[in-house]
């Protein structure tokens, strides 16, 4: 392989499709990761994880021979940085960014670009990011274009999505523009590093407060006895109306996370901060409105189910995922068992789903994989009734989340 043109650091769930799609483009690519097992498993070419379409680009990535992996950052042209920022006090936490950084200073040099995908607050990249490169008195280019990909659709997505690049220097953006163009078939939008970073954190925050209140209205409508899922249905038929879908609680490295980002910048209450409060309670909620069934059915010391681990459906991610603090809160009162046909069983200890049907007196559907509209409950004797946080199955004892009127 020649010099690579381009390093991506970490090989998570956005750097490694950004890397393979731009080695696909014809660039020649490095993919740097910090941990060595997704290293070795991506050198026996096997990825480290499940996204639509990710294992026939990687296949012919292979073939073009344009991408590599290693364990030992490398230098090259263009770094894109696209690695964890998990939150701290209303802030992103910049340090697995600040750690590439230091791992990268040895191996830049003059001329070359750093572009940082990872999502960060509006004033992270001038207040703390510039003034580390800045340090380093080499004349290196920087961007800010933060991912905008959906998982499980990931790939169409960073090709199709308009990009938002932020640079304090015209050139800098314009040349991460032409090396995004290689594959991005979306506009490009160049602007600053600050506002790249506000629409990102923007567009997340509009998702989770729309979901929070979709969430309010599954509790308005149980404590006003009417069906939230027919009333949604409805209400969106107006033209400037778009309710989005209630649930068991929000999960995924960024709806729930990112919106934080915001809420350190003023002192008064913000309604972000409520929104986010709303969601983080609905497997609460969720655990109220199964104890109401419980007692329904008269079941005494029943052993609960819960279908789906994954944070949203059809995905294998279960990062922040609702199902994993429903499953402690059951626990305290009651058995649990959990199964999901994505997600690692070994690692997450997980059961079977013929186990979890067969040996559950009640069932909580939790993550919407298509898979579970195919199941027959009837054929399980021990199965009393089921709680579909989701609305998504359908059948004689499935009562739903926000629809107290079945
Ligand atoms: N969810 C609901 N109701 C809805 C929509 C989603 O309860 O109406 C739940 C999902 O089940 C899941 C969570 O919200 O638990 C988040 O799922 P999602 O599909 O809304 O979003 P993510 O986290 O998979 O991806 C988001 C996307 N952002 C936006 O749509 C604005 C994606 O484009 C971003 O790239 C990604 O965050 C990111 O990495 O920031």
């Amino acid at each position: 392989m020649k010099t690579p043109s381009v390093c991506v650091v970490g090989l998570g769930y956005i750097g490694l499709p950004t890397a393979l799609l731009l080695a696909q483009a014809g660039n020649f690519v490095v993919g740097f990761d910090t941990d060595e097992r997704k290293i070795s498993s991506l050198k026996k070419k096997t990825l480290p994880f499940h996204e639509n379409g990710l294992e026939d680009l990687f296949l012919k990535v292979q073939s073009k021979k344009t991408f590599e992996a290693t364990a030992e950052i490398q230098a090259a042209d263009t770094f894109i940085i696209a690695v964890p920022t998990p939150q701290s006090n209303g802030t992103a936490d910049l340090k697995y960014i600040l750690s590439a950084l230091e791992l990268m200073k040895p191996v830049v040099k003059d001329g070359d670009t750093i572009v940082l995908e990872s999502t960060v607050g509006p004033r992270d990249c001038i207040d703390h990011i510039l003034p580390i490169i800045h340090s380093w008195q080499k004349k290196i280019g920087f961007g800010h274009c933060p991912e905008r990909a959906i998982p499980g659709n990931t790939l169409r997505e960073m090709v199709t999505n308009d990009r938002i690049i932020g640079s304090e220097d015209v050139t800098d953006g314009e040349k991460i523009a032409k090396l995004y163009r290689t594959f991005v078939k979306g506009e490009v939008f160049l602007t600053t590093t600050t506002i790249a970073a506000a629409c990102k954190v923007m567009e997340n925050t509009f998702r989770a407060v729309n979901i929070a209140l979709a969430n309010e209205f599954v509790q308005i409508a149980d404590a006003l006895q009417f069906n939230v899922w027919e009333a949604i249905g409805l209400a969106n038929h107006h033209p400037r109306v778009s309710i989005h879908s209630p649930g068991p609680g929000v999960g995924g490295h960024c709806i729930p996370i990112d919106p934080w980002f915001f809420t350190h910048s003023l002192t008064q209450p913000t309604l972000i901060e409520h929104a986010l409060r709303i969601n983080e309670s609905m497997p609460e909620y969720v655990m109220e409105q199964l104890k109401i069934l419980i007692k329904r059915y008269h079941l005494s010391k029943p052993t609960v189910g819960i279908l789906g681990y994954a944070y949203k459906k059809n995905v294998d991610d279960p990062r922040e995922s609702p199902a994993e603090s429903l499953k402690n809160i059951v626990a305290k009162e009651f058995s649990v068992m959990v199964t999901d046909p994505f997600v690692d069983a070994k690692k997450f200890h997980l059961q079977s789903q013929e186990e979890v049907l067969k040996k559950s007196d009640v069932l909580i559907l939790v993550t919407d994989h298509d898979v579970y509209k195919e199941i027959d409950f009837t054929k399980y004797r021990n199965i009393t009734c089921v709680l579909d946080t989701r609305h998504i199955l359908k059948g004689p004892f499935v009562h739903y989340l926000g629809d107290t009127t079945q």
